[in-house]
């Protein structure tokens, strides 16, 4: 492990998006919804499954309320039942006093103060904050005097707390809690959330550890680990970096907590007992896995909390099992979306190869946490490897996630979807052809409002004396090299076309900036230029020989001493890719689908008409004369996007389902190819990722 490589994400406030595709999404995040999410989680959004967030947060502060003022408080009858997501009896008034959601409600609302945190860092806004701040009042009243703060427990049996890590939510719902909290506090200085944060997070401590008297329990759903890393980077608390890695190193050692615990309350609340739990990434030490499997978001949360380890502690033996997991995930088991997880049993990976396209399960937040964990494998090791399958997972599972106009939001993202199957066969019911308003387990929609609202910090990273430019998004950003401020411009058409510019503004220092060869670039070319004419006047512009170049891990190198006007010509062709999946996968066995830069296209019936199927390509004839696809502009649900217009020919169908072979009966079509990220956003219809060839 070489530690001089190692970097960290560049604060929020450092970074300014300017670029109009960025900024476009940040903004609607901003405009759109993260107020639309205030009233979600207050159930006021007419026609949407209720979230149940503020309701469950009000009633946990009134029990608390209560418990001071030594009221006797009975405990909601359906509370005993200890249910995954206890809901009112149909034709029943809510209970006011009652749980209600899924036992990991209470995260929804983490979430979204996180996404507005990330938001008032971007631009002070007093009447967001102001809402905000009744969100972080709520929780703090919610929160008990012993500082535990998970409302399925507060308002049901507060003595079954910490028996069911596996199933229920507590830790999980720390790790979102922790995560706002930092975020909270890093844009509004205010230290409430923080400190309920660290009080949750040293209540479970009190009950959770290797120390006679504690339970070696650890996360059924992962996320405190990289959490708990962070509440200590951000409180200097070494306390919460020992918890995050108790939490790592205890999963999966025998005995199993998960089945010990099962036993202990005598059989399991929900799901049944298990194998040691690879569903949970419990079945083995993680130092000793190998695969990526079990639950896609839980796997990825895991890894990043792994790799986030493995750099601050120094400690290769994790950093090589991050290596090993991020090999079973990207390269054997990943979508060319970026998107993980192809089962909808248990949500989870499937077995190497596997990736249906139309019962894909594809979870947007699995997605989410593939660039999470990406992210902190670029600040481990800079490869460029990491960063491709960051920008893909960026540029197209993630955004897919929301609609344009961002009042809508896909939970699943198929690769291929025929709209009356999705009704009609029970194989696809977790498939929806349309995006959602909102959803019952409404994870996803503030995941994505969260990460496009800190997209700097997958842009950008940097160490003592070296910027690293990930992805290429138009920003004003300031950095310290070497201790010394610079101010730089990345002026960028990415991600239409591959031209871009990163000039010094401000400032002097000497270091290096690494700039990204992204994997579909076959020409990349990039210099230093310096402007001597600013300097001397009447000088021509040339080239910065004084900076020296290299190129290790697809990232190049420029050192030397920058000064306003020096900057770097980046220039990356952006071809029409014409891809095949490896011949291990048979479901894509005689398909191609096409990428341009960060984007992988489809067809969609709006453009093409609804025999999506019937069309294949002449890939031999394509890949020897590529100039034989056009791009044009084409205007999708308001967006200018490049359409890829591609020759094609579509068969006429026999009237017999089965008959002697010959040639099928085919006529000339040309098929329009938009980015993914942008399908579903005029009305339902057919998707295809992959094309017959
Ligand atoms: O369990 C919490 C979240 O709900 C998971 O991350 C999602 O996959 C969904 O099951
Ligand atoms: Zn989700």
């Amino acid at each position: 492990m070489d530690k001089t490589m190692q970097s960290r994400p560049l604060p929020l406030r450092a970074v300014r998006v300017t670029d109009s595709f960025w900024q476009r999404e940040m903004d609607l995040v901003r405009t759109e919804v993260i107020p639309y999410q205030w009233e979600a989680l207050n159930d006021r959004v007419p026609g949407a499954a209720p979230s149940w967030w503020m309701h469950n947060m009000r009633a946990a502060a009134r029990r608390n309320a209560a418990r001071r003022a030594g009221k006797v408080w009975t405990v909601p009858a359906q509370a005993e039942k200890l249910s995954f997501q206890p809901l009112p009896e149909k034709g029943t008034q809510p209970d006011p006093d009652a749980f209600y959601g899924f036992v990991f409600q209470d995260s929804d609302g983490y979430k979204w103060l996180e996404a507005v945190s990330y938001q008032l860092m971007r631009r002070p806004d007093a009447a967001l904050q102001a809402t905000a701040q009744q969100a972080v009042d709520a929780v703090c009243a919610a929160q008990e005097p012993d500082g535990y703060l998970d409302t399925y427990y507060t308002l049901g049996l507060r003595e079954k707390a910490f028996t069911n890590l596996r199933d229920h939510h507590e830790l999980y719902c720390l790790g979102h809690l922790a995560e706002a909290a930092v975020a909270w506090h890093q844009a509004t200085g205010r230290d409430d959330l923080l400190r309920a944060a660290m009080r949750f997070a040293d209540c479970c401590a009190a009950q959770l550890g290797r120390e006679p008297g504690k339970k070696p329990g650890y996360p059924g759903h992962e996320i405190a680990e990289m959490a708990l890393i962070r509440l200590w980077e951000e409180t200097g608390e070494r306390r919460f970096l020992d918890q995050a890695l108790y939490f790592i190193d205890e999963r999966g050692r025998r005995p199993f907590w998960f089945d010990e615990e099962a036993r202990l309350r005598e059989g399991a609340a929900w799901g049944g007992p298990t194998d040691g739990s690879a569903y949970h990434q419990a079945n083995a030490p993680v130092r000793e896995q190998t695969e990526a499997q079990g639950h896609a978001v839980r796997a990825m949360y895991l890894y990043s909390g792994m790799a986030d380890a493995a750099r601050l502690t120094g400690d290769d033996a994790l950093a090589a099992a991050c290596r090993r997991l991020w090999h079973s995930a990207a390269d054997e088991k990943r979508y060319v979306t970026g998107g993980v997880g192809a089962t909808h049993v248990g949500e989870a990976f499937s077995r190497p190869w596997d990736l249906p396209s139309d019962t894909a399960y594809s979870e947007t937040c699995a997605s989410i946490g593939l660039a999470f964990f990406a992210r902190r494998m670029l600040q481990l090791e800079p490869d460029s490897r990491y960063a491709d399958v960051m920008e893909e997972a960026l540029y197209n599972t993630v955004l897919s996630g929301m609609a344009l106009d961002g009042h809508s939001f896909f939970y699943v993202n198929p690769l291929s979807c025929d709209p009356e199957a999705c009704r009609t066969d029970a194989r696809l019911a977790h498939v929806k052809p349309v995006r959602q308003k909102w959803f019952g387990c409404a994870c996803c929609p503030p995941n994505i409002a969260r990460i496009v609202s800190s997209l700097p910090a997958y842009a950008y990273t940097a160490s003592e004396n070296t910027l690293y430019v990930h992805l290429f998004v138009g920003s004003e950003l300031n950095v310290t090299l070497n201790g010394k401020p610079l101010r730089l411009r990345m002026t960028t058409a990415m991600p239409w076309d591959g031209e871009a510019s990163l000039e010094v503004l401000e400032g002097s220092a000497e270091g290096t900036v690494a700039v990204r060869v992204p994997g579909w670039s076959r020409e990349a070319r990039m210099s230093a230029v310096t402007l001597r004419s600013l300097l001397t006047p009447g000088t021509p512009e040339c080239a910065a020989d004084e900076k020296a170049q290299t190129e290790k891990d697809g990232y190049v190198y420029f050192t030397g001493t920058w000064e306003k006007g020096d900057r770097i010509e980046i220039f990356l062709d952006m071809p029409v890719r014409m891809l095949k999946a490896n011949a291990r996968v048979p479901e894509l066995a005689g398909q191609v689908c096409f990428r341009r830069g960060p984007f992988t296209y489809c067809a969609e019936g709006a453009d093409n008409g609804p025999d999506l199927a019937l069309c294949r390509v002449d890939a031999e004839r394509l890949q020897a004369f590529p100039e034989n696809i056009a791009q044009e502009p084409l205007d999708v649900g308001g967006i200018t996007v490049t359409a890829l217009k591609v020759p094609a020919l579509k068969a006429v169908p026999d009237d017999a389902l089965y008959t002697e072979w010959a040639p099928d009966v085919e006529s000339p079509c040309t098929l329009t190819l938009i980015p993914y990220f942008a399908w579903d956003n005029r009305g339902e219809n057919p998707m295809r990722v992959w094309l017959r060839r």
